[in-house]
């Protein structure tokens, strides 16, 4: 989206509570160890890049959050939680859902502890709410 710093939130480490995290030009700032300050147990990922709007969400389940990015209706989604880019074959996901002008948004819409993608526009959301990324 653009070359600015993004505020970003998710469970991290997997312990109930959500961290804070700052994302620049592909770049995301993790505070793992939860402490709110940037040090030596966070976690520095390397995913998207400037054109891509950040989105995190429990892309496979486990309870903890993964990255995501976003640009123009098309999703890539560290499904695998590994803290990269893989191909769909090693585990990720790329999906295409909304338009080029809609905005993404993540959350569990059906209650199942996995986060499904939706998008919204003028006024309107777009829900994944069945999960099958359509
Ligand atoms: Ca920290
Ligand atoms: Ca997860
Ligand atoms: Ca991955
Ligand atoms: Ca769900």
């Amino acid at each position: 989206m653009s070359l600015i710093m993004q505020p970003v939130a998710g469970d991290w480490n997997g312990d109930g509570k959500s961290e804070i995290g700052a994302f620049e030009n592909g770049t995301w700032y993790l505070d793992a160890n939860g402490n709110g300050v940037w040090d030596g147990g966070d976690l520095l990922v390397y995913f998207g890049n400037a054109q891509m709007i950040p989105v995190a969400g429990d892309w496979n389940g486990d309870g903890k959050n993964e990255v995501g990015a976003y640009e123009k209706g098309v999703w890539y989604l560290d499904a695998n939680g590994n803290g990269k880019w893989d191909s769909v074959a090693a585990g990720d996901k790329s999906l295409k859902f909304g338009t080029d002008s809609m905005l993404p948004i993540a959350g569990d819409w059906n209650g199942d502890g996995r986060t499904e993608i939706g998008t919204f526009e003028n006024g309107k959301w777009y829900m994944d709410k069945d999960g099958n990324g359509q």
